[in-house]
Parts: C-alpha cells; structure tokens; sequence
C-alpha cells in the first residue's frame, strides 16, 4: 500500500517519508531536505535533455522526457523529494494566452489580459483534457520513483499568475498588475476569482494523479503592500488550501510566499501544513510567530490550530560561496530552525529557486551537510 489515499490509483509503497514525518511533526532521524527549481539549466543532463526536447514546454508536455528531468538530481543528490518538471505558467498557457520563451529573456505571452474583453475571453478550464500532459507526467514520475521519496505537484499562486498574465511575461515593477489593483480592484478580483478555481481543479487532479504533497508558489506575494497582501494574495491562497484539505486531508501543502516573512501570522490564518520561507526571515523568529499564532487562534476560535512547519531558507546564492561557507551557513540555519527545543517540524530547502549558475557540486554540500547535521 501507499501512504495517499487520495488517489484510484497503486503505486509502489514509499521508502523515504522523512518529509511527511517532518511536516507531521513526527520525530525524523535527520532533516529532510530539497530544493525548489531542483531541475534545471545548473545540471548539464538537464540542458542536454532539453536540447533534444526542442522548446521549454515541448520539454513539459514530453511525458519520457518530465520524467527524466524530474529524476536526473536524485541521481546526483541525497534529496528527500522529488518535485513535478512543469511550470507555474501552464495554466495561462492552458487558458489561451500564447506563452512563448524568447531566447535569454524569460517566458512572454503573446495575448496578456489587460481589459473586460480579455477576461471574457478566458475559458473556464477542464483540467483534465488541456492539462492532461501534466498529469500524465505526475504518474509516469510517480512510478519512475518506485517510492524513493514523496512527489510534490505544485501551483504558482493566483496572484503570482494574475502578474505574468497582466504584464504579459515576468517583471521588476508589476506596472499593470499594480495599476490595476490601484484604479480597478474589481477587475483583478475578477480574475483572481477565475484563477483561484483553476489552481484548485489543478492541484486536485495532481492529487489525484499520485502527486503526495502539494506546494503553492506565491512567488511575487512579496510585491504586494500589506493591506494589498491580505486582500489580493493570501485571501484566495487561503481558499485553495481549504478546498485541498477538505477534498485531501492527508495530502500537506506548503504555502511559499516569496518576502512573506512580515507575514507569518497572517498566512497562519489557512490550513496550510508549512510555510516557505526565504532568507530574510530568520528561522527562530519565524518559529516564535508561528507559536504565538497558533496560540491566538487557539483562544479566539476555541479549537486546537495544528501547529504549522516551515521550510527554507538558505539564501541560493550562498551555493556561489565555498563548501565550508556552504556548511556553516547551513548549520546556521539549523541551529536557528530548532533553537525552540521542536526537532521536526522543519524541511530544509533553499529560500528561492537554485539559479542556472550553481555549480552542482556546491549543491551536493548543501544537501549532505544538511543531513549529516544532528538533530
Ligand atoms: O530554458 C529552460 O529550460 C527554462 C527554464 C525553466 C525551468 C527549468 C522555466 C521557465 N521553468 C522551469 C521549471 C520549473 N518552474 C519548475 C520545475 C523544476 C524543479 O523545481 O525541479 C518549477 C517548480 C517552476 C516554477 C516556476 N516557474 C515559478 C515558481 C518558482 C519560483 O522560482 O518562484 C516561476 C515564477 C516560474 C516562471 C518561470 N518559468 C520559467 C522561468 C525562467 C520563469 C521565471 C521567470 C521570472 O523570473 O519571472
């Protein structure tokens, strides 16, 4: 048997479910550990598989291919998950946006929403049938895994996909997105409200495709005011996690707002299991705030909040540093995550994606020194 009952169907039974245990609150031998964007250009058999791909989302939507990638740093590293080779953008692409890579600079959309008939146009969208290549992947991954580690399926957040759909590709200033919060809140509500149905009929059908943890990248929540944070990011993440966790209760979803630190006690009020961190926010006091929320909303619902884990939040570009910075930057880390005394309840995992300019040796040190760390 498996440890996910969400699913119709059998995979092999899970060897390593460190991660599981740890975002359960479970004891753990040591740390768990992985890396968002573990896939990718810093890993010269990524590039090479990409090559033969042709394009970024040929890559994605090559069953053979996403299983390969998503495998190709296990080989390599002690890494305690596996995350789905896709991308937060398969969504939009989904709902008729046109997304095409320019070369060198980032993904663009050919037809961004920027009025009324923009949202008109957008479908309401079938999961099952325009993104079914990505479910496809979920399950040929999921066995190619053969229960070596749980695999994580993954959703940009609503407000993350509104930025790249309204500015029409990534940005430093979110000019539209923000001028619309500004002179047409409503209008981004609007689509916000599309959005948010879409990520939560994707998440379902990862789940359901065997994916055994989920993790909602806010990426740019961070961009956000903090009145503007509530009410635009965290109050529709807030709802998908409640549909997840009443449709999946075994399932763990890991909230990851990226500058979302200022923000703890806030996204405490979800029924997220963890909450990413990046590395603006020291582990200690993140755990501190944590505490105190659970407490509070202990006292003014009158029932037990489970207490939530969290993850990060080695700064990416510390993997440019030596190995022996590498190791005590992570025992650092470490030592500030169980400094309260709790020695679960914390997965180890860079603040932000690995960038393309790691050299994946550097990536080894991480992962090992996390582990060899004792608890
Ligand atoms: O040329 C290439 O190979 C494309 C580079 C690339 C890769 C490797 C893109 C385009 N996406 C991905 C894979 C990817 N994207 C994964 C799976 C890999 C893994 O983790 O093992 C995941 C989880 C993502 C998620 C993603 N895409 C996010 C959220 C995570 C984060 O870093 O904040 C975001 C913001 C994107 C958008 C995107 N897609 C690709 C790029 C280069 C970008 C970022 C552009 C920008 O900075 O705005």
């Amino acid at each position: 048997s498996d440890n996910n009952n969400s699913t119709n169907q059998k995979f092999p039974t899970l060897k390593n479910d460190r991660l599981l245990r740890a975002l359960r609150f479970e004891p753990v031998d040591t740390t768990p550990v992985w890396m968002m964007r573990q896939a990718g250009r810093y890993l010269p058999e990524y590039k090479a598989t990409r090559a033969e791909a042709g394009d970024f989302m040929s890559l994605c939507k090559d069953t053979a291919r996403a299983t390969e990638v998503t495998l190709q740093p296990l080989r390599r590293f002690d890494l305690d998950a596996s995350i789905l080779f896709s991308d937060i953008l398969t969504i939009p692409d989904a709902m008729g946006l046109g997304l095409y890579f320019e070369a060198g600079e980032g993904p663009k959309f050919k037809y961004p929403i920027r009025q009324q008939s923009d949202l008109e146009r957008l479908p309401t969208l079938d999961v099952n049938d325009s993104l079914d290549y990505v479910m496809r992947a979920v399950t040929s991954i999921r066995h190619a895994l053969n229960g070596q580690v749980p695999l994580f399926g993954f959703s940009g957040s609503p407000w993350t996909l509104a930025t790249y759909m309204i500015e029409g590709g990534s940005s430093k200033d979110y000019r539209y997105t923000k001028g619309m919060l500004y002179s047409k809140p409503e209008f981004l509500h609007q689509l916000l409200d599309k959005l948010v149905i879409a990520v939560i009929d994707y998440l379902d059908a990862q789940v359901i495709a065997g994916a055994q943890a989920l993790q909602i990248f806010d990426s740019w929540g961070g961009a956000l005011g903090h009145r503007q944070f509530v009410e635009f990011s965290h109050a529709y993440n807030k709802r998908i996690v409640a549909e997840l966790k009443m449709r999946h209760p075994n399932i763990p979803v890991i909230l990851f707002t990226k500058g979302g630190g200022l923000w703890l006690d806030i996204q405490a009020d979800s029924e997220a299991d963890a909450l990413g961190l990046d590395w603006t926010m020291p582990l200690d006091r993140a755990r501190q705030v944590l505490t105190e929320s659970q407490r509070q909303f202990t006292k003014q619902h009158k029932t037990l909040q489970r207490s939530k884990a969290i993850q990060g939040n080695l700064d990416p570009a510390t993997l440019y540093g030596s190995p022996e910075t590498i190791r005590s930057e992570v025992k650092f880390m470490l030592d500030s995550a169980y400094a309260c005394g709790e020695k679960t309840g914390y997965v180890a995992n860079l603040g932000h994606g690995i960038t393309q300019w790691v050299d994946p040796e550097r990536a080894k040190v991480f992962i090992d020194a996390v582990h060899e760390y004792q608890i």
